[in-house]
């Protein structure tokens, strides 16, 4: 059983309810999956080795520039944040990490940190730095932007920034920083593209050069917002060029919100694999723009196809590869706690569809140019429900068979909105 703020005996009871139908839908699946050459047995072990971070920015309510609608029992820093991440790992049995915001988390002494995630058996993932809005007692403004700022001296204090979250990740036993600037124009004419992008080149070196040797610096692209006419670091390109540009320690990171609409991801994400640059993911969906939905919420054919790509790589062993997954959503109408649950499920769901792809009868189709039996055969693998297999490995690893349901019968939210009395003026990410 994994450790965590639920009782006991609600995991008990879930697993009572719903133990005998899991084992009959397992049996169901198990025989169905034989008649492919499937062992399902194996795909269950697999899915219970996957981790997805959840990014302690997640668990409060989010908002739109249009506002944002609290919930009571949000937490109010990030000690709590910290026990909402671990009610969703003691269910989801998938989120065995933590990835935080600095300085949004920042804290006097980082080994409590460490020590109040490794209470609930929580690790740390990469490190965000946040170069990217004028936080209390900054002597100098990002308004026009940061890393690659015209001043010299504003750059210093994004680079410094970075170095101290590169201290307090190695502090937490993080591995990776993640840096995402929202440097660049509103309008043509603002800014030299070129000149912006040497200035942000001479500074994230600096940062690389104090990139641990077992660390990997994750360079996150976005399109616009903040910045609506140009960013500085658009696009997979621009990161590709960057990340080579800095050397073997620094790889993309693809968030799946920060594409023009009808961009194929999951070509780019086979792109940077094929390259070596694929550093990692935030996961979530969308409809029109970096809208920070829930993962798989809109279109989960999407992420199944990015997770085809991956077990591809997986399975040809590809050099470099061992991408950090992480999710980084905006919870404005749900309970962030269930929608980070469902969302950490639907990376495991995307995954184990992924791996029933009969990619040597796919592989076969591809070579003969049969271009329709090549799409039915990679779509094949999402039209069975991998569900009961999701259930087990949850089940096994001491989760929740159905962990929706017992995330309210445990009446978490209501304790905390008791407990938590002033969390109705917090605002997501910033306490
Ligand atoms: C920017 O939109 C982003 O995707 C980056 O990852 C930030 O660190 C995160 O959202 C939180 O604002
Ligand atoms: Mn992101």
């Amino acid at each position: 059983m994994t450790d965590g703020p639920i009782a006991a005996h609600v995991i008990e009871n879930d697993h009572q309810t719903h133990g005998t139908e899991l084992r009959e839908d397992l049996d169901h699946l198990g025989n169905k999956l034989a008649r492919r050459g499937i062992d399902l047995e194996s795909v269950v072990e697999k899915v219970r080795g996957l981790g997805v971070a959840i990014p302690t920015w997640g668990v409060g309510v989010g908002g739109t520039r249009f506002g944002l609608f609290p919930i009571a029992g949000e937490p109010r820093n990030v000690f709590e944040k910290i026990d909402d991440c671990a009610v969703i790992h003691q269910l989801s049995a998938a989120t065995p990490t933590l990835s935080p915001h600095f300085p949004w988390d920042r804290v006097e002494d980082p080994t409590e940190l460490r020590q109040a995630a490794a209470r609930w058996g929580l690790a740390f993932d990469a490190v965000n730095s946040n170069t990217f809005q004028d936080l209390p007692g900054q002597p100098h403004s990002y308004k026009f932007g940061s890393l690659s700022h015209t001043d010299p001296a504003v750059r210093r204090q994004a680079i410094d920034h970075n170095l101290e979250c590169i201290e307090i990740g190695t502090a937490l036993g993080s591995k990776a920083l993640t840096v995402w600037v929202g440097d660049g124009a509103n309008f043509p004419g603002q800014q030299d593209f070129t000149g912006a992008l040497e200035r942000y080149l001479e500074s994230t070196r600096a940062i690389y050069a104090a990139i641990p040797d077992d660390w990997r610096m994750l360079v996150e692209h976005k399109p616009y917002e903040p910045a609506l006419y140009a960013s500085v670091i658009a696009d997979w390109g621009t990161s590709y060029a960057c990340a080579t540009e800095l050397g073997p320690k620094a790889q993309c990171l693809v968030d799946l919100g920060h594409h023009a609409p009808a961009t194929n991801i999951e070509m780019i994400v086979a792109r940077l694999i094929q390259f070596g640059k694929l550093g990692g993911f935030h996961f979530n969906d969308s409809k029109y723009g970096d809208d920070d939905l829930d993962t798989g919420s809109i279109d989960p054919f999407q992420i199944f196809l990015v997770f085809h790509e991956l077990v591809n790589a997986e399975q040809s062993g590809a050099k470099g590869f061992a991408p950090a997954f992480m999710l980084d959503q905006s919870h404005n109408v749900t309970d962030p706690i269930e929608s980070l649950i469902n969302s950490a499920v639907a990376v495991t769901r995307a995954y184990a569809q992924a791996l029933l792809v009969d990619r040597q009868k796919l592989a076969e189709l591809q070579q003969s140019n049969d271009a329709l039996l090549a799409a039915n055969t990679l779509r094949a693998a999402t039209e069975l429900s991998v569900e009961p297999i999701l259930r087990e490995a949850r089940r096994r690893s001491g989760g929740a068979i159905d962990p929706i349901s017992a995330y309210r019968a445990a009446g978490y939210r209501e304790a905390k909105a008791g407990e938590r009395p002033h969390s109705l003026v917090g605002r997501s990410g910033i306490v």
